[in-house]
C-alpha cells in the first residue's frame, strides 16, 4: 500500500523536488547557479578550474538524487546485500565517468561550449583518486562500477587516506624520486558525501578479560572515532547508484580535557595527532608486507568500522542473527580485511551472547576470500606479540579457532604433525606470527584466486593442505575483468563510437553485454572497416604524443610501432628483460648497414609505473630504462628506428591515453607469478595485441582471441621450479646460456649507459641466482619480438588480429565478473531502481 507522507504538505514537498538535468539548458543552469552561489565567481573571473568545479557540482547534485533514491530503495527492499572490503579502491577521476554513466556527456560538452569553455580542458582539471597501488585497487574499482551498472546491491568500504599513491618524480640521473600525493589539498571534493553523523568508536590495545560464561570484557586502552564518506558510484544507463564508504580516522573527544587541565597541552594534541595518523597514507607496497603497527591498526580500524555499519544495518532490519548469512555477504579483497573474521566474531559472541559454535557457523557462512598472489613475500603474516598488544582479545579468538581448526584436523590425519604445523593459524618462530591467508581460508565459506591458472597454484600450493582437509568445492576461480565504461567507452571514444555504428546497438547495450563485441568478426574482412579501425589507432597514438609533447617537451615518432609496458616495477614482471631486449636491438640496429635498417619497422617503447620506495632493485631498473633512454634517443644512427621513453608517475588517467594508442604491449612475468594481470585486457579490448609469458589471464586471453593473435613465448610454470633448482645448485654462466644477454650486459657494465658500476646490483641478480628466469627466457623473448615485426609489415593482417582481439574480449567485462560472485559466491541478485 502506499506509505503514509511523513511530514509537511506532500504538493509542496513534490513541487519543491527536482529531478536530474538532462537537456542543455537545465544543464547551463545549474552550472551557472554553481559559479554565482557554490563559488561565489562570475562569467568575469572564471577559469577551467573554477568552471570544472562548477560543473562537477552540478553533476554532483544529478548523482546525489539517484543516489539517494537507490540508497532508500535498498533500505525499503531489505534484500542481500554484499559488501567488498578492500584497502585500496583506484578510482581515478569520476567527472567523465559520471557523465558518460549517466549518458549527459553530450548536454555537459554543448552546455559548457556554450558558456565559453572546452569540456577537455574542463576534465583535465580534475586530481586523480589514487587510493591504490595498482591491479589489486584498480580491479576494486572496476568491480564498484559494474555492481551499479549490473544494479546490484553492493558497497565497498575502504580508508579515505589522506595522501593517496605518492607522485613519482624522475631526477635528472634516473632516479625515482617520491613526493606526497595530498589530493584533497585543494578542497572540497565534489564526488563525496561527507556524513558527520555516522561514525563508530574503534578500540586499541587494552586488556582483554575472559568471564565465565564464554564472553570476554575488553576494555581501556586508546580509542578512536571512525566518521564516514560516501563516495557515489553511478552504474551505467540506470538509476542505481551504489556506495562506497571511506572511513576517516578521527580523537574521540578532540582533545583530552584531562591533560588540558593538568597543563600538559603536548600531550593532548599529540593523542589526537595519533588518532588522525591512522588513515593518513596509503602504504605504497604492492606484493610485500612489513609489520608496520600502523598499518595493522588501519586494517583493524577499518575492518571494525565497516563491521559496526554492516552489523547495524543488519539489526535493523529486525531478523535474528542467524539469518545473518541470508542478508549479508562479505567479500575480503586479498587478506588486508581478515580481522573482520575475529572481528565479526568478538561481536557476535561478547556483544550479541551468542555462544561459539553459532557464531561460527554465521562467519563462515557470511565471509569470502579472494586470493591475489602466490608470491611468498606477500604473504601477510602478523608478529604475535604486536597482535597480543594492539588487539588482545582478537589474539584469544584466533588461538581459540587455531584450537578447534587443529583438534579437527588431527581428527582427520591422526598423528600427522607435519601437517599440524603447516595449516596452523600461528607460524612458530622468533617471533611467532600468525597467517592471514590460513585465518581468511578457514573462515571463509568460498575461496578463489583471479585467473585459471592461478586459482590451480592457489589449490596445489600455498592452500594444498586445506584443499585436502575441506574439499574442492570450497575453491574456486572467478578470472578478473575490466569495466569496458572505463576501459572503452571512455579512454577510446571514437573506437566506441564506430562500434555503435557497426552493430547497429545502441552503446547503452553492447557496454553492458560485452559478448556483443562478437558482431564486429566479419568486418575484419571488411577493407572499409580496416582503414577506419586502422585510422582510430592512429589518431589515438596522436593523441598519445600530443600529451608527451605537452607534458615532458618530447616528440615522438607517431608513425612507429607503439610497444608499451606500463605496470608496478618489480622483478617479477621483468621490466628488466624488456629494457634488455630493448638494449639488444638497439646493438642490432647499430650493426646494421643502411640498406638493411631500410627494412626495419621504426619502434617506440614506452614504459611507466612506480617502484616501492624501499624497492632498490625495482629503482635500479627504472634508472636503467631512463638512461639508456637518453643514450638512444640520441644516437643519430638509429633514433628514426627506435627510440624509449619512461613516463613519470603512472596513474589510472595516464593509463587511458597510452592504452588505447598501443599496438603492442608486454605482459611478460616469469610464469606463474602474475596471478591474473589487468591490463592486458585493457590493451586487447582497445585492438593492441599482447607479446607474453603463459601465465595469469594472458592464457585465457589468448583461448578467447586466438593463439595465433598473441605473441607467447618462455618457459612454462610446471619448468620453473627444475630451473630455479638448477641455477641454485648447477649454475651455467651467462656467457654460455645465453650469450646475446651476456653482451647485453657487459655493455651496460662497461659504461654505455653511465657509470657501469651502479648498475652492478642489479645485472647480479641475473649474473647470479636469476631466479626470474630472465637468462632462460632471452632467446625466446628475442624471437617473439622478431614475430612481432613481422606480423607487423603486414599490415592488412595486422589489422585484421586487432579487429579480431577485440571482438572476442567480451568475456574479459567486470560485469561478468561480478556477476560470478554475485551467483556462486554471495547469492544476491539485481535490485532495480525504478
Ligand atoms: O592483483 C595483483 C596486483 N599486483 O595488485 N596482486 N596482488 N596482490 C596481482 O599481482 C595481479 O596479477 C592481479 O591482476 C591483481 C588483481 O587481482
Amino acid at each position: 500500500g502506499k506509505e503514509k507522507w511523513p511530514r509537511g504538505d506532500e504538493k509542496v514537498w513534490k513541487e519543491g523536488s527536482r529531478s536530474v538535468n538532462t537537456d542543455v539548458s537545465s544543464v547551463t543552469k545549474s552550472i551557472v547557479n554553481h559559479v554565482q552561489t557554490s563559488l561565489a565567481r562570475q562569467a568575469y573571473n572564471l577559469d577551467n578550474l573554477g568552471a570544472y568545479q562548477a560543473a562537477a557540482l552540478s553533476v554532483r547534485d544529478d548523482l546525489i538524487l539517484n543516489w539517494n533514491e537507490t540508497q532508500m530503495h535498498y533500505t525499503r527492499k531489505a534484500p542481500k546485500r554484499a559488501y567488498y572490503l578492500s584497502l585500496e579502491f583506484l578510482m581515478g577521476r569520476t567527472f567523465d565517468n559520471a557523465l558518460l554513466n549517466l549518458g549527459l556527456k553530450d548536454q555537459y560538452r554543448e552546455g559548457v561550449t556554450k558558456l565559453g569553455f572546452n569540456m577537455e580542458d574542463l576534465l583535465e582539471q580534475e586530481r586523480d583518486a589514487a587510493l591504490g597501488n595498482g591491479g589489486l585497487g584498480r580491479l576494486a574499482a572496476c568491480y564498484l562500477d559494474s555492481s551499479a551498472s549490473q544494479e546490484l546491491p553492493v558497497w565497498g568500504y575502504g580508508l579515505r587516506y589522506q595522501y593517496g599513491i605518492f607522485q613519482q618524480l624522475i631526477s635528472p640521473e634516473g632516479q625515482q624520486l617520491e613526493q606526497p600525493d595530498p589530493w584533497l589539498a585543494g578542497g572540497e571534493n565534489p564526488w563525496e558525501l561527507p556524513r558527520l553523523d555516522v561514525s563508530y568508536e574503534v578500540r586499541f590495545y587494552g586488556t582483554a578479560e575472559r568471564l565465565p560464561d564464554g564472553r570476554a570484557l575488553w576494555q581501556g586502552g586508546q580509542e578512536v572515532l571512525a566518521v564516514a564518506y560516501d563516495v557515489m558510484v553511478p552504474g551505467c544507463y540506470t538509476k542505481n547508484t551504489n556506495n562506497l564508504r571511506l572511513w576517516e580516522s578521527k580523537p574521540k573527544r578532540g582533545f583530552d580535557l584531562n591533560s588540558f587541565n593538568a597543563g600538559d597541552y603536548e600531550h593532548a594534541v599529540e593523542s589526537s595527532n595519533s588518532a588522525a595518523a591512522i588513515t593518513s597514507v596509503l602504504y605504497p607496497n604492492d606484493h610485500t608486507t612489513f609489520g608496520k603497527e600502523l598499518r595493522l591498526k588501519q586494517q583493524y580500524f577499518w575492518t571494525a568500522a565497516s563491521l559496526a555499519d554492516i552489523v547495524r544495518r543488519f539489526k535493523n532490519i529486525g531478523k535474528p542473527f542467524s539469518e545473518f548469512p541470508d542478508y549479508v555477504a562479505i567479500q575480503l579483497n586479498d587478506t588486508h580485511p581478515t580481522l573482520a573474521i575475529p572481528e565479526l566474531m568478538r561481536i557476535l559472541i561478547d556483544e550479541e551472547e551468542i555462544p561459539w559454535g553459532k557464531a561460527w557457523d554465521i562467519v563462515t557462512n557470511t565471509v569470502f576470500y579472494t586470493n591475489h598472489t602466490v608470491l611468498p613475500e606477500a604473504l601477510e603474516k602478523w608478529p604475535v606479540p604486536l597482535m597480543e598488544h594492539l588487539l588482545p582479545r582478537h589474539m584469544q579468538i584466533i588461538y581459540d579457532i587455531n584450537l578447534f581448526f587443529l583438534q579437527a584436523v588431527e581428527k582427520k590425519f591422526p598423528g600427522d604433525r607435519d601437517r599440524l604445523a603447516r595449516m596452523s593459524l600461528i607460524e612458530e618462530g622468533f617471533p611467532k606470527q600468525v597467517r592471514m591467508a590460513h585465518l581468511a581460508c578457514i573462515g571463509s565459506r568460498k575461496v578463489n584466486g583471479v585467473a585459471e591458472l592461478h586459482s590451480d597454484l592457489v589449490r596445489t600450493t600455498i592452500l594444498k593442505d586445506f584443499v585436502e582437509f575441506e574439499g574442492q568445492s570450497k575453491f574456486s576461480n572467478v578470472t578478473n575483468g575490466i569495466t569496458p565504461r572505463r576501459w572503452l567507452d571512455q579512454c577510446n571514444p571514437e573506437l566506441s563510437a564506430l562500434i555503435s555504428k557497426t552493430l547497429k546497438v545502441d552503446k547503452s547495450v553492447w557496454l553492458k553485454d560485452l559478448d556483443r563485441l562478437k558482431g564486429l568478426l566479419p568486418y575484419a574482412e571488411d577493407a572499409e572497416f580496416r582503414k577506419e579501425w586502422a585510422a582510430i589507432k592512429q589518431r589515438n597514438k596522436e593523441r598519445l604524443a600530443h600529451h608527451v609533447e605537452t607534458t615532458l617537451g618530447l616528440t615522438v615518432n607517431t608513425n612507429a610501432m607503439f610497444d608499451v609496458q606500463i605496470k608496478r616495477l618489480h622483478e617479477y614482471k621483468r621490466q628488466t628483460l624488456n629494457i634488455l631486449g630493448v638494449i639488444h636491438r638497439y646493438l642490432t640496429l647499430k650493426q646494421m648497414s643502411d640498406a638493411e635498417r631500410k627494412k626495419v619497422n621504426p619502434r617506440v617503447v614506452f614504459f611507466a609505473g612506480k617502484a616501492a620506495p624501499g624497492y632498490y632493485i625495482a629503482k635500479l631498473t627504472i634508472r636503467l630504462i631512463v638512461n639508456a633512454a637518453r643514450i638512444i634517443n640520441a644516437d643519430p644512427d638509429t633514433r628514426n628506428l627506435l627510440t624509449v621513453y619512461f613516463l613519470p608517475d603512472y596513474s589510472v588517467s595516464l593509463a587511458e591515453v597510452l592504452i588505447p594508442s598501443s599496438d603492442i604491449s608486454q605482459h611478460i612475468s616469469t610464469a606463474g607469478t602474475e596471478a591474473s594481470g589487468t591490463s592486458n585486457m585493457k590493451f586487447c579490448l582497445n585492438g593492441g595485441l599482447l607479446v607474453g609469458t603463459v601465465d595469469g589471464a594472458n592464457i585465457e586471453i589468448a583461448e578467447a582471441v586466438g593463439e595465433n593473435n598473441v605473441f607467447f613465448f618462455g618457459h612454462l610454470t610446471p619448468a620453473v621450479e627444475d630451473l630455479r633448482y638448477q641455477h641454485m645448485y648447477h649454475p651455467v654462466p651467462v656467457e654460455e646460456k645465453c650469450p646475446a644477454l651476456a653482451k647485453v650486459l657487459d655493455k651496460i657494465s662497461g659504461g654505455m649507459f653511465g657509470d657501469g658500476g651502479v648498475y652492478e646490483p642489479l645485472l647480479n641478480t641475473i649474473r647470479q641466482n636469476d631466479y626470474y628466469l630472465i637468462t632462460e627466457d632471452f632467446d625466446s623473448y628475442i624471437g617473439a619480438l622478431e614475430m612481432v615485426d613481422q606480423a607487423y609489415l603486414d599490415k592488412e593482417e595486422w589489422i585484421k588480429k586487432s579487429i579480431r582481439t577485440t571482438a572476442n574480449m567480451g568475456k574479459f567485462s567486470s560485469d561478468r565478473a561480478i556477476l560470478e560472485y554475485a551467483e556462486s559466491f554471495w547469492s544476491i541478485e539485481p535490485v532495480k531502481v525504478t
